[in-house]
């Protein structure tokens, strides 16, 4: 049946109890997560930040591509421009560019432009899509980039959250300018910046809840 290369594939299953109980367990965790603004300086190792990104390369990718690469900024001034050019954007965007229903719907975040963390947060991690490899000066396609890069970011959340540090999904935008000031090349396009670190103490989030599984879920 199969011509192609294949090995076999086992792991632990679960009676129906320790299923629930795992299940109820890890959505307990997760769900101490949240979104995070307000960072500490404290450094953290760079085999800490590395573990993470290997479990975010994981995720599973259109045709095993795996289009995604990770940058890690630690080195100050490259941190302090991208602050200054995100911020620049981020200005235009909440000054002329976002609708009303935009900034109203922001209100309970409490976001500006300004962007403090970028600075303060110990790493930047700007995740880059790859829209199609260069192999021997020819183009090669990847597929479901988009798709495959958002399953490698909530993974990189998560491994985030199991390694008891705070991130944030950040999403200047445009976002260009990482392109630039990282000097990526063509075959690259700025995906999501994740600044990563340990909370401020004190650190201050939103007031908000999340939706209940009646809301999120229909069953047929
Ligand atoms: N990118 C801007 C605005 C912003 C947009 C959304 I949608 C958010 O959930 C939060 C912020 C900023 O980072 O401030």
């Amino acid at each position: 049946m199969h011509n192609h290369p294949a090995i076999p594939y086992t792991r632990e299953t679960f009676s129906a109890d320790d299923m629930l109980l795992r299940a109820q367990q890890f959505y307990t965790f997760m769900n101490t997560r949240r979104t995070v603004r307000d960072f500490s300086d404290k450094p953290i190792p760079e085999d800490v930040i590395e573990t993470i990104l290997l479990t975010a390369s994981t995720a599973p990718s259109g045709a095993h591509k795996q289009p995604w690469t990770f940058c890690v900024i630690k080195d100050p001034a490259i941190k302090k421009a991208i602050r200054i050019a995100a911020e620049e954007e981020e200005k235009e965007s909440y000054e002329n560019r976002m609708s009303d229903e935009w900034l109203k719907d922001l209100a309970p975040l409490g976001t500006d432009y300004h962007k403090p963390f970028l600075e303060i947060a110990p790493y930047l991690i700007v995740m880059f899509k790859r829209v199609y490899e260069m192999e021997d000066q020819h183009k090669h396609q990847n597929y479901y980039v988009t798709e495959s890069c958002g399953i490698a970011c909530g993974m990189l959340l998560s491994a985030i959250h199991q390694a008891g540090l705070v991130a944030l999904t950040h999403t200047p935008s445009p976002m260009n300018f990482l392109t630039k000031i990282l000097n990526r090349p063509d075959n690259e396009r700025p995906f999501l910046l994740i600044p990563v670190g340990y909370p401020a103490d004190p650190c201050y989030v939103p007031d908000i809840q999340r939706r209940g599984i009646q809301d999120i879920c229909v069953w047929y």
